[in-house]
């Protein structure tokens, strides 16, 4: 099967006159405004990513050689200039208001109470707004195109960020259809949780001081002088108020959004329309509770009265609209006493060290432990027994210590150092070079805590889900020596378990019952609860349908592990080294002996691909990467993703680089995707 490498994109020839130039850049312009906008505004983008940079690379081609076509609003610009001297102040035209909070339901209640008497009649429509947590920000348009953006520093000036909201994919650089000639709109800059997580992974990483939540990092990165430095954040954008319009005369706040939804802004999803005060609690304690299950910080609800001219008749009293207000959530950030430092030893021996905290409440909770990640994360925030600590509650469970209030440090904390023997038995405690955890050198013979944890993880609802094996069971099951390792747990007897305090027949025959009934989990659950460094419920899942049994991958060699998609040589090392440890072994033997299935009856084993490793390489035409490889492993196969003497197939798109020539070089059969689909109807009929 051969390919036809497409023609090279044709450049313009020299005779070609500037006009038509111009038009190829401004085809390129709103190709790339537009897929921009599928991409980081809807989040459902049209074309392959390959795809969006071909378009962008030749973009920058016919700018670069020819400057006279450059222009600030052109998507090639989103990558950041240099450091400016200092910020520009930019006045608005508008003050941009701030907001009254309200950090009660009663308050709330008063609220409205108030502006009913204001207005002599009950007002029955209003915007429910979850409020960001980010940093205020306006951003002013003419004719359609971006000009100025600035923070909304005290509500008369602000500090021109022009060139760093440039760089925020999510703020449209020219707007769609036919907007007001000026346009001025108010919105907030944030960070979503995972990306602060990335980032302050990075900064820790780097020993660099961490940001204390997602709204400083975002301040922080809008407010670069560098602009390059803000393009590296991946910030976002909700736009929600309207600042200034010519010739456009909205009615009410919620004909404001979806206008700017309609000219290519990203405003919130999850606003809302409500049509009583009591609708409006109801949303306020709703997303209360549903805050966590957002990908952002939202510190309440902003409530605005929805039409334009009760706005106006209710004014503002200073720089505080009377027709909107903040319901504020408790927060989420606390002090306390930071009494002392414990170590948890974990199921591979690391030590894991942990904040016992007088108890404080934060968000609502009372909390009395809190996370501090490792070693060089206490030395670097430098906390110490004693001091006075942040603790910050977000969207995980686990609480963590941000830092010590240094102010309140009384005369006598020492700087935290590491218990140097196992706390829990006594061994030696090591820590390897260029890891960030020590460990227990005790080992799972020596040390009951890993034995313990191990035992947790296995009978977790994510592993074997042995759920009335909860941790008191587990802690007794292996301090009375009735469990040694997991598989211990299938001989078990019910006098045994009797034997035990707290254990009446019922349960302990629901005990043995539950462990029964995971004799029939799924292969990717067994490796899982095997608990193999590195090895998590996804690599489980790779693991088990490329090898489709716990023979298959007890013999496989180092080669064809590292030849599964997604496994890498850290995690391929450490599943081959350990089947390879006889203790390991036997415990595998004593799962088979137990009769806990082994084998993974997926419905994609035997399918039309099974067998194959398929690589695929450079830019389709019908289909994106991930679509093309989610295709081939439900046909069965595995994706390679580089080309060697075990790649069946390589499909190649356009563009195909450095796999092609190897795939050439080999002799490996190459496909493109008309060639693919030929193969699969073959294969399917075979
Ligand atoms: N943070 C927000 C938000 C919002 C204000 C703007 C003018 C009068 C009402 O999600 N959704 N809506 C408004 O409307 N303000 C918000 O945040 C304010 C802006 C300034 C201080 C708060 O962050």
């Amino acid at each position: 099967m051969h390919i036809t490498l497409s023609a090279q994109p044709v450049m313009p020839s020299r005779v070609e006159d500037l006009q038509s130039l111009q038009e190829r850049v401004e085809e390129l312009r709103s190709q790339l405004n537009h897929h921009n906008y599928r991409y980081y505004v809807l989040d459902s983008p049209e074309i392959a990513d390959a795809e969006y940079d071909r378009l962008m690379q030749q973009l920058r081609e016919i700018e670069t050689d020819h400057a006279e076509l450059q222009s600030p609003d052109s998507p090639t610009q989103r990558v950041g200039a240099g450091p400016a001297a200092q910020f520009a102040v930019v006045q608005h035209r508008v003050p941009m208001l701030s907001l009254a909070n309200a950090f009660s339901a009663d308050t709330l209640r008063a609220w409205h109470e108030r502006i009913t008497r204001l207005l002599g009649g009950d007002i029955k429509d209003f915007a429910i707004e979850p409020k960001i947590d980010g940093l205020a920000i306006m951003l002013r348009y003419e004719r359609g195109r971006f000009g100025v953006g600035a923070t909304r520093g005290d509500g008369s000036q602000g500090e021109d960020i022009t060139a760093n909201l440039r760089t925020v994919r999510s703020v449209p650089l020219t707007l769609n259809d036919s907007p007001p000639a000026y346009l001025e709109v108010r919105g907030e800059v944030y960070l979503s949780q995972a990306a602060f997580k990335k980032i302050n992974d990075e900064r820790a990483a780097a020993g660099q001081p961490l940001f204390a939540n997602p709204r400083n990092c975002a301040a922080g990165s809008v407010r670069q002088l560098d602009s390059r430095i803000t393009a590296k954040r991946p910030l976002d954008v909700f736009i929600y108020a309207l600042g200034e319009a010519q010739g456009w005369q909205p009615r009410t706040q919620w004909e404001i959004l979806e206008a700017f939804g309609e000219w290519g802004f990203k405003t919130n999803p999850n606003n809302r329309r409500v049509g009583s005060i009591d609708e409006v609690m109801a949303a306020c304690a709703e997303w209360e509770h549903r805050r966590e299950s957002l990908d952002y910080e939202i510190d309440g609800v902003v409530v605005k009265v929805n039409d334009l001219h009760v706005q106006s008749e209710l004014g503002a009293v200073g720089r505080e609209p009377r027709w909107a207000i903040a319901f504020k959530f408790p927060p989420v950030q606390a002090t306390t006493l930071l009494e002392r430092i414990a170590v948890n030893v974990g199921r591979t021996g690391s030590l894991n060290p942990f904040a016992v905290l007088r108890p404080v409440q934060v968000g609502g909770v009372t909390i009395s432990q809190a996370t501090l990640h490792n070693e060089d994360d206490i030395r670097r925030k430098d906390i110490r027994v004693g001091d006075t600590v942040l603790v910050h509650r977000a969207g995980e469970v686990i609480p963590q210590v941000i830092g010590p209030i240094l102010s309140k440090r009384p005369p006598d904390t020492r700087p935290y150092e590491l218990p140097t023997t196992c706390p829990v038995c006594g061994s030696p405690v090591v820590r390897p070079e260029g890891e960030a955890m020590s460990r227990c050198t005790g080992g799972f013979a020596r040390c009951i805590a890993q034995r313990f944890e191990l035992l947790k993880h296995f009978v977790g609802r994510g592993s074997m889900d042995i759920e009335t094996v909860g941790e008191k069971l587990a802690w007794s099951l292996i301090e009375k020596g009735l469990v040694y390792d997991p598989s211990d747990l299938y001989p078990l007897t019910k006098e045994q378990l009797i034997a035990l305090e707290r254990m009446g027949d019922k349960s302990a025959q629901n005990v043995l019952d539950n462990i029964e009934a995971s004799k029939h989990r799924s292969l990717t659950r067994v490796l899982y609860a095997l608990g193999i460094r590195y090895v998590g419920y996804q690599t489980a899942e790779l693991l088990a349908r490329a090898f489709g049994s716990m023979d298959q991958l007890r013999q496989a060699t180092y080669e064809q592990i590292v030849a599964v998609e997604g496994i890498g040589p850290k995690i391929a090392e450490s599943v081959h080294a350990w089947f390879r440890e006889p203790d390991n072994l036997r415990v595998v033997d004593k799962l088979v002996a137990a009769g806990v299935n082994m084998s993974e009856e997926s419905a994609t084993r035997g399918g039309p691909l099974a067998g194959l490793t398929v690589v695929v390489t450079g830019r389709l035409e019908h289909q994106t990467r991930t679509q093309i490889e989610q295709r081939i492993k439900d046909l069965g196969g595995i994706v390679g993703d580089s080309v060697s003497k075990k790649t069946s197939y390589l499909i190649a798109g356009e563009d195909a680089g450095s796999k092609l020539a190897k795939a050439q070089k080999l002799g490996t059969p190459i496909l493109d995707e008309a060639g693919f689909e030929a193969l699969l109807e073959e294969k399917s009929h075979a």
